[in-house]
């Protein structure tokens, strides 16, 4: 039983593109009209992440993206609150180094929930499959404006690591546009994650079928 959850997490993960709310650079549409934009595009999962509103607006937004990515069949990750991804039957959450430990956040989900870990170094990504996580965040792969305490850009290097070395689904993350997707690419990712590219785009799915014309190069 517990080796056809551990299938199925993996395959709500397998997919191209990774999307991330972020309604400050969303140009005046609300969440809500972004994650349906994403999902007419095809998009395969979304991460809600929205860190200055009030919890109880999270939830609300959270209890419609849910039942929305529920109809889609698209996976839906929530970040930072385990017990929002809890209440509304997210399929994961996403928690950063400041967060709460991952193997204590796993006793509290069970094995069913996915948990992505955003990792920066090595050390990071060891600790983290350790820990039992089911895919981390790599990043930021190139420099980023779009999260308040993020570290200096990891580069390619770091990618290079967990490429070689990391053997559980891992999204590279951070600075990453329409121009240099590719390259994170070649590099290695087979998922990849951008907030601002999309949700700041002029038309949002235009540009998911841009960046996806361009992963086929
Ligand atoms: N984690 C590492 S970089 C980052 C997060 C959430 C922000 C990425 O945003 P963008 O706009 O795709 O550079
Ligand atoms: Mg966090």
């Amino acid at each position: 039983i517990s080796a056809d959850w551990a299938l199925e997490k993996r395959k709500k993960l397998d997919t191209d593109i990774y999307c991330i709310t972020a309604e400050e650079y969303s140009r005046g549409r609300t969440n809500i009209e972004v994650v349906a934009q994403m999902i007419e595009a095809g998009i395969k999962i979304i991460q809600y992440r929205e860190k200055d509103k009030k919890l109880i607006d999270k939830y609300r937004e959270c209890v419609q993206i849910r039942e929305m990515t529920q109809k889609a069949g698209v996976t839906f990750i929530v970040n930072d609150h385990v017990d929002l991804a809890m209440m509304i039957r997210a399929d994961g959450v996403h928690i950063g180094q400041d967060d709460l430990p991952v193997e204590k956040v796993r006793e509290l989900v069970g094995e069913r929930m996915i948990i992505g870990v955003s990792t920066h170094s090595p050390e990071q990504a060891q600790k983290a499959v350790a820990g039992g996580a089911d895919y981390i965040g790599v990043g930021p792969i190139y420099r980023t404006f779009t999260k308040k305490d993020v570290c200096q850009p990891v580069g390619l290097e770091y990618l290079e690591y967990v490429v070689q070395n990391i053997d559980i689904p891992f999204v590279a993350i951070g600075g990453i546009k329409e121009h240099n997707v590719l390259e994170v690419k070649r590099a290695g990712a087979k998922c990849i994650a951008m907030v601002t590219e999309i949700v700041g785009a002029d038309d949002i799915k235009a540009k998911i079928e841009s960046i996806r014309r361009r992963l086929t190069w």
